[in-house]
């Protein structure tokens, strides 16, 4: 079994692991009411994407989310939370060198033995969860686990929904696929950026990401026989029938985006796996990105 399988299977416990420190670490985390910027690269990004929409529909504050290379500087925020598994990329240390001492940071990381802990005010360590893999599964689905707690939502469904997601079978037709286009609403649609950012990682597919609604302008033309249009979360109405007069098939499990994130996971292994690639060595890829 490829390192990568392994660290999926073990999302639900890293889950509650991660809601259980919520007592510890919640004065790290935003306050009720800040104005807040979360940011992040790659896999990182999404999940401050998913957070973002998240934690405004909470009503908890104004919250926006970027990649770190593209931070708008010169906005007023309270706070700015950088999602980081390795602490080492460049965009994001460059990012909190230049906003040092303006604003109130905290970093969300899996690796505390990096230059990035002596950059924030505040630090969330998941160090459970961090891994050996080049692409991220775990730690990226428990920072989201941790933050859904810290907005007060009980994750015990999603947990429950992960297990499924682990022990149930890959479907052939998916597995043979040409094409994936993966759609979501609200914070699923971070859900369906990551799906889309892992299968090309971990198994060179061809996927594409947009917002459930948006699929209708444009990418629909995409989709057609032996190709998916996969939703994670609420399906929106009519999508049904319309992915059906494309000849395509439509993956709509109902489950917590999260969970069904898992599926893709376990999908972007194996379909590697069938092509001959390890999964442990993406192509082209690095654990970070650091730039000299
Ligand atoms: C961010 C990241 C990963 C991506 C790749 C390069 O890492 O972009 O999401 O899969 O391995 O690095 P990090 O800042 O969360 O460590």
């Amino acid at each position: 079994m490829s390192i990568t399988a392994e660290e999926i299977a073990t999302q639900p416990e890293c889950w509650e692991r991660a809601s259980g420190i919520i007592p510890e670490v919640a004065s790290a985390l935003p306050a009720t009411g800040e104005k807040v910027a979360v940011v992040g690269c790659g896999t990182s990004w999404f999940m401050a994407q998913s957070y973002a929409v998240l934690r405004e529909r909470a009503g908890l504050g104004v919250t926006d989310a970027f990649a770190a290379s593209e931070f708008p500087y010169g906005r007023d925020y309270d706070r700015i939370v950088a999602i980081t598994r390795s602490g080492t990329t460049t965009e994001v240390l460059d990012l909190l060198r230049t906003v040092r001492g303006t604003v109130r940071t905290t970093a969300v990381i899996g690796d505390p033995a990096t230059p990035i802990v002596d950059l924030v005010d505040d630090l969330v360590v998941l160090d459970f969860a961090d891994e050996k893999s080049v692409v991220q599964t775990r730690f990226a689905t428990s920072v989201l686990a941790l933050l859904r707690t810290h907005l007060g939502e009980d994750i015990t469904p999603a947990v429950a929904d992960a297990r499924r997601a682990i022990a149930e079978e890959l479907s052939p037709s998916l597995l043979g696929a040409e094409q994936f286009s993966f759609l979501g609403t609200g914070w699923a649609y971070g859900i369906a950026l990551e799906a889309g950012l892992k299968m090309r990682e971990a198994a060179g597919a061809w996927t594409e990401a947009y917002p459930a609604m948006e699929y209708r302008h444009g990418p629909i033309s995409i989709t057609g026989p032996n190709r998916i249009a996969w939703v994670f979360g609420d399906l929106p109405e009519g999508l049904d029938g319309d992915v059906a007069r494309t000849g395509g098939t439509l993956e709509a499990s109902g489950t917590d985006p999260l969970a069904d994130l898992i599926r893709v996971q376990r999908l972007a292994v194996a379909i590697a796996e069938a092509q001959g690639l390890n999964p442990d060595t993406p192509r082209n890829l690095t654990r970070s990105v650091v730039l000299s």
